[in-house]
């Protein structure tokens, strides 16, 4: 839920005690497939085709083979959402496209200062994810998930600004991309660039917030090329041998950077990973936001639960290349087109309209409120100022009683005079 949405929350708390989704009905299931290891699948099409390396020459290219004009599939019916919360993560999903493209105009007016990161074709993942968490919950986003910081209560300009190096951006001009987190208020963690760090992280936020009295869900996304990381695998495994909050979404996007993921990895669903961590996996259709909240709902109810972490392999496909700088020619062309035709946008928007939560009217009195608080933003960034010169050294270092570091929810439980009196460790023995 967005973290300012009341209305969502006390809905959220009624879905769990009935059971029923919280416009009354009761919840329709869709029955669900699982795969041949168990795992559950709950996409309603299983695209069928491969990816292979072809080299003519010094020149490598990828082609692709299978069934590419198979028909698009329905939206899975949520077992949670009414329509509000439908229409509002409708609403973020076309805020992060429109923002991205506000982004790629400013690159190309040369207003950027490095690269943009794009998401398209995640929002979907992204934002309906970023909506299932609970106000007190925590989540480090990733660079394609820009849509979830917006959910959480970051605005455009915020966003605008940081790759502007502007004065008045997150990071006061000192990155030109998304390295900064808010501990405070929005409780976010600072994307980590070296993939699959954010693990271990989020693993440890959820085991400080229980030290501290709470359960909480700790959402972070990996892509298909950074969960294969060694450090993920650390950070995943600890989390399910402490039965933490984490909440993992794989984003399978089908690529990693130039690199298919046939040529990646030797599994067809990265969710089967989930067995060897000994915790629950489950497979969604990325592309559709029903499944993607859902899936996150019932991982963080687990999260509050003590019940311990979730990984969800999301399917979908990144649609533009790794960054503004990458063209993205290895892509098959007939892989993007089947792709396109799934455009998590476009068929949410067409399942509301057929469900009558959209009016075309409301659909375009939403896109101009957007669109003119988009245009806002992008005035306010442009206008804010660089920042001074003589701030670039300043917040670099700690300094002293900058940063008080203190738990943000209780004082950890301490034992009682002579009860669980620590041993003296073998490492504590061997330093002496
Ligand atoms: C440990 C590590 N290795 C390599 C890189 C360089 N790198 C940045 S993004 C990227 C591709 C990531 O692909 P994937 O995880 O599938 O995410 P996607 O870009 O598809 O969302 C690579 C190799 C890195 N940042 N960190
Ligand atoms: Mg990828």
């Amino acid at each position: 839920m967005a973290i300012k949405s009341k209305a969502a929350k006390n809905s959220r708390a009624q879905q769990t005690a009935r059971g029923t989704s919280s416009n009354g009905r009761p919840a329709k299931a869709p029955a669900v497939r699982v795969n041949e290891h168990g795992i559950p699948d709950w996409r309603l099409e299983h695209p069928e085709f491969e990816v292979f390396e072809v080299s003519s020459g010094p020149e490598v290219h990828y082609e692709i083979k299978g069934k590419l004009d198979t028909p698009v599939p329905p939206i899975r019916e949520s077992k949670y959402l009414n329509k509000d919360q439908c229409l509002e993560i409708y609403r973020w999903m076309v805020m992060n496209r429109r923002m991205e493209q506000a982004l790629e105009n400013l690159y190309k007016q040369s207003k950027v200062v490095g690269g943009v990161y794009f998401g398209l074709g995640q929002e979907a993942c992204s934002c309906a994810s970023a909506y299932a968490l609970g106000p007190d919950d925590w989540f480090a986003p990733m660079i394609r998930n820009q849509g979830a910081q917006l959910v959480r209560g970051f605005h455009a300009r915020d966003i605008m600004m940081q790759y502007m190096a502007k004065s008045g951006s997150p990071t006061h001009g000192k990155d030109g991309t998304s390295h900064y987190g808010d501990i405070e208020k929005r409780h976010m963690v600072s994307p980590i660039s070296m993939l699959g760090d954010l693990l271990p992280v989020m693993a440890g936020v959820s085991l400080g917030a229980r030290l501290q009295g709470k359960e909480l869900a700790c959402l972070t996304w990996i892509g298909d090329g950074g969960q294969s990381t060694g450090v993920s695998y650390e950070g995943i495994n600890f989390a399910a041998v402490r039965k933490l909050g984490l909440v993992l979404i794989i984003e399978s996007n089908l690529w990693a950077y130039s690199t298919p993921t046939e040529y990646q990895v030797n599994v067809k669903d990265l969710a089967n990973r989930a067995i060897g961590y000994g915790m629950p996996g489950v497979i969604i259709d990325g592309t559709d936001a029903c499944q993607v909240y859902d899936a996150t709902y019932e991982a963080v109810e687990r999260a509050h639960h003590g019940e311990g972490p979730t990984m969800i392999e999301a399917k979908l496909m990144r649609m533009k290349g790794h960054a503004i700088h990458d063209a993205a020619a290895y892509v098959p062309k007939e892989m993007h087109e089947f792709w396109r035709k799934r455009d998590c946008i476009d068929r949410f928007e067409k399942y509301l309209l057929g469900k009558k939560w959209l009016t075309p009217e409301l659909n375009k009195k939403m896109i101009a409120e957007i669109e003119k608080e988009l245009e806002a933003d992008r005035t306010f960034a442009e206008n804010s100022p660089m920042p001074e010169p003589h701030t670039a050294a300043e917040g670099v270092y700690c300094e002293d009683g900058c940063h008080v570091i203190k738990p943000k929810y209780a004082m950890p439980k301490k034992a009682k005079r002579g009860e669980g009196k620590l041993k003296e460790t073998e490492a504590a023995i061997h330093f002496k």
